[in-house]
């Protein structure tokens, strides 16, 4: 059996990729700085974990002798842009500690998502290739950065088993992203389920990539998986669907004919204009063997139709 330790296991993620995992046989240790859903405890052991404190992230990797790590603990974009300091803290130095635990105590495969927010202005826009310019004009995109260099050079000089595929944004109804550019993409559910009106912080004609979670957990267990010998690269772009807010919008109506939509873009706005409209992912179909399943409708109608649910069991 592969013991893997997640870290950020209360995030958006992670609350789905870790019963994801169980399913198929893994044993879970799952760390955050807050403990996690009732639910999850079912699928995983818990433990407190702050990522930027180096020497609990040192004593957990070596205490439970694990065989691979996921690392999500993140601070996102939008997020990242209101208090870069803590991006700096979170995302960079909790990279440094995961991978230097991670080769002291010979972990064998460390997964560390990156982001679209890799890439930045002067990157091609559409069908943006795997290898191309990369420069991120976000804390949050440089973190990503940072988390490919770094990871691929642990792997070239050290032999660690890096890998890590670029998340457009990903659409869910478990738990709620936080502070993300593309966060408009689920609460326009939640707000339009629960009101009958949103009011998008970006601009209605911005297309930007997405991914419905199963997807997003099939990428991500399809690459982890994926045997080492077939991978070229290291850093993947994986590919949805792209779409505006009002392509959403008209697509949500067909579930909430008077849905209201407002558009009042803010500071995310100049961060979506940043990256790419669509992401080619040639490279890992190539080397992984990635397709993904949900285009636009089926992703509204999965969203829809889980998040009902939720908030209905709520009331
Ligand atoms: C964000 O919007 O910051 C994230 C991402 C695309 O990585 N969802």
């Amino acid at each position: 059996m592969t013991r893997i330790l997640v870290t950020g296991s209360a995030g958006q993620i992670s609350t789905e990729l870790i019963p994801a995992l169980a399913e198929r046989g893994y044993e879970i240790i799952a760390t955050d700085i807050r403990p996690p859903p009732e639910d999850e405890l079912e699928f995983a052991e818990f433990q407190i974990l702050d990522v930027t404190d180096s020497q609990k992230v040192d004593s957990l990797i070596g205490k439970f002798s694990v065989d691979a790590i996921i690392h999500n603990a993140s601070i996102l974009s939008a997020k990242g842009e209101q208090d870069p300091l803590l991006a700096l803290n979170v995302n960079f130095r909790g990279l440094e500690n995961v991978l230097l635990a991670a080769k002291k105590h010979r972990v064998k495969k460390v997964l560390i998502p990156s982001s679209i927010a890799a890439f930045g202005p002067q990157t091609p826009k559409d069908h943006t290739p795997n290898d191309t310019i990369m420069r991120p004009t976000t804390i949050y995109g440089i973190s990503k950065v940072y988390v490919e260099l770094l990871g691929e050079y642990f792997h070239s000089k050290y032999g660690l088993d890096f890998r890590s595929l670029r998340y457009p944004g990903v659409i869910s109804a478990k738990t709620k992203p936080g502070g993300g550019t593309t966060d408009w993409a689920v609460e326009i559910f939640y707000e339009g389920i629960e009101t009958g009106s949103y009011t998008c912080f970006v601009k209605k004609d911005t297309i930007m990539p997405m991914m419905a979670m199963p997807d997003c957990i099939n990428a991500t267990i399809q690459l982890f998986e994926a045997p080492e010998e077939n991978l070229i690269h290291r850093s993947f772009n994986v590919a949805g669907v792209s779409f505006t807010p009002e392509m959403l919008e008209t697509e949500l109506k067909r579930h909430i004919p008077d849905l209201q939509v407002e558009y009042k873009p803010d500071f995310r706005q100049l961060i979506a204009d940043s990256w790419p409209r669509s992401i080619d992912d040639s490279v890992a179909r190539e080397e992984w063997g990635w397709k993904h399943e949900y285009d636009l409708p089926k992703l509204v109608d999965y969203m829809f139709s889980d998040l009902s649910m939720k908030l209905k069991s709520k009331v």
